[in-house]
């Protein structure tokens, strides 16, 4: 059984059309109703008529990236009695339309983060970068978040006070925006005073607190994503480790073994990134997919290049540090044991060729995740031939 392939649309306003998409040999999308305010109910005449956009289109959609958790669910704040019913009424609401796979993120403020999304790789397309350094410069030095220095190793910390001082005023502008003004898909979006606020709400939080909200909510979401049938799935943290000081639980297979330990429910599942889970060199990527394997609904392959002193840039889908050869290996038997097509996506991709010169979403031009979903569909397919003709009877050569 193949996967099944789809590729992220960000609805009617992204520049990459669904006819792009389709062209491209994915089957299905995976979308979000971007215009619905975070923590507001996805109404079901509104998903019903994106569906059928998509449908007209010649694709399909059952996979939800990303229904956001509000932060006040995440803090455990006021509103969040409130703002859990709501996720449930959309959860509901997707159900009737035939949604089977949401994905969301538990990541305080930030969803995924980098430092530079135009870094030339030698070929002249672009990759999306992250620099611990750069983020200790902004941190340190430009938001001035009391404490900051702490949260880095003492060479870094210079490193940092060196490459600000060798910014202008135009890089450091552009550094913060990068870092906070929000990527595609992220539901946060913050001013620099608003950031450093919103920072604060974190103030008593750490790793434990913020597990145990996890947990409250998804022990108040999943039975009722069990009654209509939604598999749950978080994405885990990008990059893997906590940064502002904010705590981050979604990044190694043993915070998602404890997970599922704590919340069995069969609708807590997995989207297994090999991308953010990769930045990690002790997150086994294979062994987390056969070990993971019953929990994974959705899956975003791709590959990133880990650089000395805790950078990373995202490298082409079939090189970088991932075994992309294994992952799908692994993949390939996990759906034949459970007898389903998994939906995967080609993530994020460069910017290359004619996109070089067009209005793009950072890391969601077309051509660069057409490579890529063209790279992982062959290797795919050869995997899955290879291991059909391994299974043959030999045949004696001479009886050819
Ligand atoms: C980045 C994406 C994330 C992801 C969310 C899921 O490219 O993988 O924005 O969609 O974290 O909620």
């Amino acid at each position: 059984m193949a996967m099944t392939q789809t590729m992220r649309w960000f609805g009617p306003t992204d520049p990459v059309p669904l006819r792009d998409i389709r062209q491209a040999g994915a089957s299905e999308v995976v979308t979000a109703l971007h215009e619905v305010a975070n923590g507001d109910v996805w109404p079901r005449a509104a998903i019903a008529a994106r569906k059928a956009m998509i449908e007209q289109a010649g694709l399909g959609w059952s996979v939800v990236e990303s229904l956001p958790v509000h932060e006040a669910i995440k803090t455990r704040g006021a509103e969040r009695d409130r703002l859990i019913a709501q996720y449930c009424e959309s959860l509901r609401n997707l159900a009737a339309c035939g949604i089977s796979v949401v994905t969301y993120n538990f990541m305080p403020l930030l969803d995924w983060t980098r430092t530079d999304l135009a870094w030339a790789m030698p070929d002249g397309a672009l990759a999306l970068r992250f620099e611990l350094e750069a983020v200790a410069a902004y941190d340190i030095h430009i938001l001035r978040r009391p404490g900051a220095a702490a949260d880095y190793a003492p060479a870094l910390v210079e490193a940092a006070a060196r490459r600000f001082e060798a910014m202008d005023d135009t890089a450091r502008t552009a550094l913060a925006r990068t870092i906070i003004a929000g990527l595609p898909g992220s539901e946060e979006s913050f001013t620099q005073a608003e950031f450093q606020a919103a920072i604060d709400t974190y103030a008593e939080i750490g790793p434990d607190r913020l597990r145990a909200n996890h947990i409250a909510f998804l022990e108040a979401v999943c039975p009722v994503a069990e009654e209509v049938g939604v598999h749950l799935v978080v994405h885990p943290d990008d990059p893997p480790f906590p940064i502002f000081g904010l705590p981050r639980t979604v990044s190694t297979e043993a915070d998602l073994a404890d997970l599922f330990a704590r919340v069995p429910s069969r609708a807590n599942g997995l989207c297994f990134c090999a991308g953010s889970f990769g930045v990690r060199a002790d997150n086994d990527l294979p062994g987390m997919v056969d070990r993971l394997g019953d929990r994974i609904g959705f899956l975003h392959l791709r590959s990133v290049q880990r650089e000395p002193d805790g950078a990373f840039h995202e490298a082409p889908h079939l090189e970088g540090d991932a075994n992309m050869a294994a992952i799908v290996g692994a993949v390939h038997r996990l759906q034949e044991r459970r007898g389903i097509s998994l939906p995967m996506r080609p993530d994020h991709g460069h910017q290359m060729l004619d996109d070089l010169t067009k209005r793009t979403n950072p890391g969601y031009s077309l051509l660069g995740r057409m490579r890529g979903l063209a790279e992982l569909r062959g290797l795919e397919r050869g995997i899955a031939f290879a291991r059909a003709d391994a299974a043959q009877p030999q045949i004696n050569p001479e009886e050819r």
